[in-house]
């Protein structure tokens, strides 16, 4: 007899990454993408680091925006980037990969719309890192989001090897089920006593592998102690449709859909109002780090 998990899997997303997923709250599809695929990944960010390097401050134009701190060891650095495919048909045509679909198909369907397009570098020697916490904190105004547990997967795809040294980023198996999935409890969203936690481990990934985790899932942290080698990360989260007021489309019935027309209500609430490019000091903005 076939299980429900069984009839869903497919090629890339097995039976056993779809229980584990469910299980554990993550899980790891290795060898999506091949070394061409990446090496054009690679260059696309690179443009984009060059181009928080040449701004020099956090910029946003709407639903995008480079953020770019003051590191305290290694002075002006470009630390992550949200929503480049606006601007960008590389970076565009990754985030809706069959294979993408393929890979969340399972866990969510095919009627897809898209909350996270995001990059984060790890400099090497820089104190970049995301203390531990469940990505629940970021899916605000709760009242936009329905049943987040069950209609919400976050990807990442490691652009450059993705290991201990090089700040991989963390994640506590399990922490998922350690907690009731309430929206509203703000005492689950920072998790930074997890990082005693037996059970933690580094997300090691090689180029082209994808994982991916829950809202609920503890992860966070690494440090890049390396000299030389930086640590990219295209992140991309996804929804069901009718589970979420806000987003772009991604697939409609597993059609492919592409970004055109007016940006929609994602994370900046003000898409509408504040319709220009603008550095963030320079209208008082904060524009801390999302995810
Ligand atoms: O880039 C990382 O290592 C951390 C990413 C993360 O914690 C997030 O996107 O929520």
């Amino acid at each position: 007899m076939i299980t429900a998990t069984e009839s869903k899997a497919n090629d890339l997303m097995t039976e056993a990454h779809i229980r584990q997923y469910w299980e554990e709250g993550y899980t790891i599809v290795k060898g999506v993408f091949n070394e061409a695929e990446l090496n054009q990944m690679r260059t696309a960010c690179d443009h984009w680091k060059f181009m928080g390097d040449l701004l020099g401050r956090t910029w946003r134009k709407q639903n995008t925006v480079i953020w770019v701190d003051e590191d305290q060891d290694v002075g002006t650095t470009v630390r992550g980037m949200q929503w480049p495919s606006y601007h960008d048909a590389v970076m565009d045509k990754y985030r809706t990969d069959p294979r993408m679909l393929m890979l969340i198909e399972p866990l969510i369907g095919n009627n897809i719309k898209q909350i996270i397009n995001q990059v984060h570098w790890k400099r090497p020697g820089s104190r970049t890192s995301w203390p531990l916490h469940r990505d629940v904190r970021s899916r605000q105004p709760s009242s936009d989001f329905f049943d987040l547990y069950e209609s919400w997967v976050q990807t990442g795809i490691g652009i450059d090897p993705h290991m201990k040294d090089n700040g991989a980023m963390q994640l506590v198996p399990g922490s998922h089920k350690d907690i009731p999935h309430d929206p509203d409890d703000k005492s689950s969203w920072q998790a930074t006593q997890y990082a005693n936690d037996n059970r933690i481990k580094d997300m090691v990934l090689e180029p082209g592998d994808v994982g991916l985790w829950s809202a609920y899932t503890v992860h966070g942290g690494g440090f890049n102690t390396t000299k030389y080698l930086d640590r990219r990360l295209y992140i991309n989260g996804f929804v069901k449709a009718e589970k979420c007021k806000r987003g772009e489309w991604a697939w409609k019935d597993g059609r492919t859909v592409h970004l055109y027309g007016e940006p929609a209500l994602i994370q900046f609430d003000e898409v509408d109002e504040i319709r220009h490019a603008f550095y963030a000091a320079e209208l008082n903005r904060k524009e801390l780090i999302r995810d």
